[in-house]
């Protein structure tokens, strides 16, 4: 049985910039797969080596696989879907396979716009991809598919899903193969070493209104500590990783664990080797605030934190259960435990100004971030803020949702501006930092760091690849009028995904009519009961009779 993974070959102008990143799903997949005796898997990374449709198409015919899995985010999806296409042209026979969060909730849509797609496995892959491959392998995919839990695919022409399989439940039992990654390109700009990307935890108890992370993973999990030191001492003996990224949404949420994983660092000295980041809550910081010291020595140098907005209204609108002056607490703390920070603003709300613009700007000079990024709001659609918004969203090319591209068009600006303030802002918060800041902070580890950052900015600024400036066409202010986001309107939202959405409204507007309906029920209740205390007390004279007094001894 042979395997073909591909992540497929899909840029923009984000992170991206920090460098070339390994693509973890296909570690944790070939992991146990491999653990079962599937060892013919190859890996494509058509993203880090920029491979096109022709090579694309040519390796996978070289290598005539049962079995071609790709990725699938958001805006990769068209990618992903097309390069599942040569696929079925390169190796008709191969079934083929998507996974990723946008093909598992918007199953619907994929299927119907990719027909060729054999199946989805929706969720996390280890589990289902390790059934569906036996089914494959055992001749049970056409006749038994029905029994492979938290898969989709297309029967005659109806699209069926299977029941959710659960999540993984022994996150321990999951060991990466890292070795299926060719490492020679790895490498995280900021500190020129080869970067990975393991993970502690998975899931997020928070149910912020913008993300699509708590809904993916479901419940939280976390490994043992031990085995993920394990892991990273291997990558860094094996494969030469001198800086990692936790893939969590949230590693520090169970302090016990975090703090055991920081201790088995240091135990092991791996600090002097490895540095590491990770994307946090400010709450986290604030709740850790004398653990910081402990994460610092363990080699945590950089944290991105969703600070998200420098508005309250905005915060309890994405549901984030913050507070604004939480926000530069953290940073202070952090700056103070020599941790480098990212503030994180989410712009381009359907009711963003130049003045609530401005005013993340005000905040981010007032909290003075290491780094501040100033996100573009994307409509995830399987999100419940785009439930909100869906009459205002106007965009159904995925592929431009992507942090960098305004979707939404503010009820007050055009895109381009949007992205021109956007832009201002950047230009005007690095320039201080540049020369002001980064040259002066330190010496040693941090100001090589934040050298380090400024070459990666300057390196994207450079190839115009950031914010994909290049490929819209900004040049400054001056240029706005003549900016195109190039969106294919040609792309709708398939009549099953649509009719789903519909039903999901419907029946979130049932339970809200039942909810205010039992609501009504209490509220009258309490009230019947109110006036029959009333009446007794009008009988029995006064109210005192409601009050019980102990009898004297
Ligand atoms: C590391 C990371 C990156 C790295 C990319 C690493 C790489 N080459 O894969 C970098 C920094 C470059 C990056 C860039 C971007 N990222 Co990013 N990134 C992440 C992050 C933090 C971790 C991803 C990860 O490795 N997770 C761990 C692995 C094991 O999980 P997984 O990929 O989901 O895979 C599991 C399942 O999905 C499934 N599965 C996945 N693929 C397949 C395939 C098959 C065949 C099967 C069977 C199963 C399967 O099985 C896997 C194991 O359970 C996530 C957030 C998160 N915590 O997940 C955001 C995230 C994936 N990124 C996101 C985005 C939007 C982007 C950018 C567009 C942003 C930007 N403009 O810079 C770019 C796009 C880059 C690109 N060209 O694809 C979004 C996607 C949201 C969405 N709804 O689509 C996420 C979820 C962050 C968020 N806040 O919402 N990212
Ligand atoms: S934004 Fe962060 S804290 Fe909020 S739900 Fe998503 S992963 Fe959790």
């Amino acid at each position: 049985m042979r395997l073909v993974l591909i992540h497929p070959n899909y840029h923009s102008g984000g992170a991206e910039i920090a460098g070339n990143w390994p693509p973890a799903w296909a570690a944790y997949l070939a992991g146990p797969l491999k653990a079962a005796g599937y060892t013919d898997i190859h890996f494509i990374d058509a993203m880090t080596h920029d491979i096109g449709e022709e090579e694309l198409f040519a390796r996978i015919k070289a290598l005539k696989p049962d079995i071609v899995g790709a990725t699938s985010i958001t805006p990769s999806i068209y990618k992903a879907e097309r390069a599942l296409e040569l696929a079925k042209q390169a190796a008709p026979k191969a079934i083929s396979v998507l996974g990723g969060v946008h093909a598992t909730f918007m199953f619907k849509q994929v299927l119907s716009e990719a027909p060729h797609i054999d199946a989805i496995v929706r969720g996390e892959g280890e589990e289902v991809f390790l059934d569906f491959v036996r089914a494959v392998e055992d001749g049970r995919w056409q006749t038994q598919r029905k029994k492979i839990k938290g898969i989709a695919y297309t029967d005659e022409s109806e699209i069926v899903a299977t029941p959710a399989a659960p999540t993984v439940k022994d996150l321990d039992g999951i060991v990466p193969d890292w070795s299926i990654l060719d490492w020679e390109k790895y490498i995280y700009i900021p500190l020129n070493t080869r970067l990975a990307i393991p993970s502690l935890a998975r899931g997020c108890p928070f149910t912020c209104s913008f993300c699509s992370q708590w809904k993916f993973w479901r419940d939280y999990r976390v490994r043992d500590p031990q085995k993920v030191v394990d892991e990273i001492e291997d990558l860094v003996e094996t494969h030469g990783v001198g800086f990692f990224i936790l893939a969590d949404e949230e590693p520090t949420i169970n302090k016990k664990k975090f703090t055991e994983f920081c201790e088995e660092l240091i135990r092991r000295g791996l600090p002097d080797r490895v540095k590491w980041g990770i994307n946090t809550r400010v709450t986290d910081i604030q709740r850790d605030k004398n653990m910081l010291p402990l994460w610092r020595k363990a080699g945590l140098v950089h944290i991105s934190l969703g600070t998200e907005a420098a508005a309250q209204l905005k915060l309890d609108r994405f549901n984030k259960e913050t507070k604004v002056e939480e926000n530069k607490e953290a940073i202070r703390l952090l700056r103070e435990a020599d941790i480098f920070t990212e503030a994180q603003f989410i712009v381009g709300l359907e009711n963003e100004t130049e003045e609530t613009l401005e005013e993340t700007y005000r905040y981010a000079r007032d909290w003075n971030p290491d780094l501040a990024n100033w996100t573009m709001y994307t409509p995830w659609p399987f999100t419940p803020l785009f439930q909100e918004l869906r009459d205002k969203v106007e965009v159904f090319d995925f592929e431009r949702y992507n942090f960098v591209t305004p979707i939404m068009k503010p009820d007050a600006m055009d895109r381009a501006t949007l992205l021109d303030r956007v832009m201002h802002n950047y230009r005007r918060f690095y320039m201080i930092k540049a020369l002001f800041h980064y040259p002066w902070r330190g010496r040693g580890f941090r100001r090589k760091y934040l050298l380090g950052c400024l070459r990666a900015f300057a390196k994207a600024g450079f190839a115009r690849t950031f914010y994909d400036l290049g490929k819209v066409g900004y040049w400054g202010p001056q240029s706005k009028d003549k900016v195109d986001f190039h969106f294919d309107n040609s792309r709708e939202i398939a009549d099953a995904q649509m009719a789903d959405w519909e039903a999901m409204a419907d029946r979130k507007a049932k339970a809200a009519e039942r909810k205010a309906s039992v609501r009504a029920q209490v509220k009258a209740e309490k009230a019947r009961i109110a006036a029959l205390q009333a009446e007794t007390r009008a009988c029995g004279g006064g109210d005192q009779q409601l009050e019980y007094k102990a009898p004297a001894e």
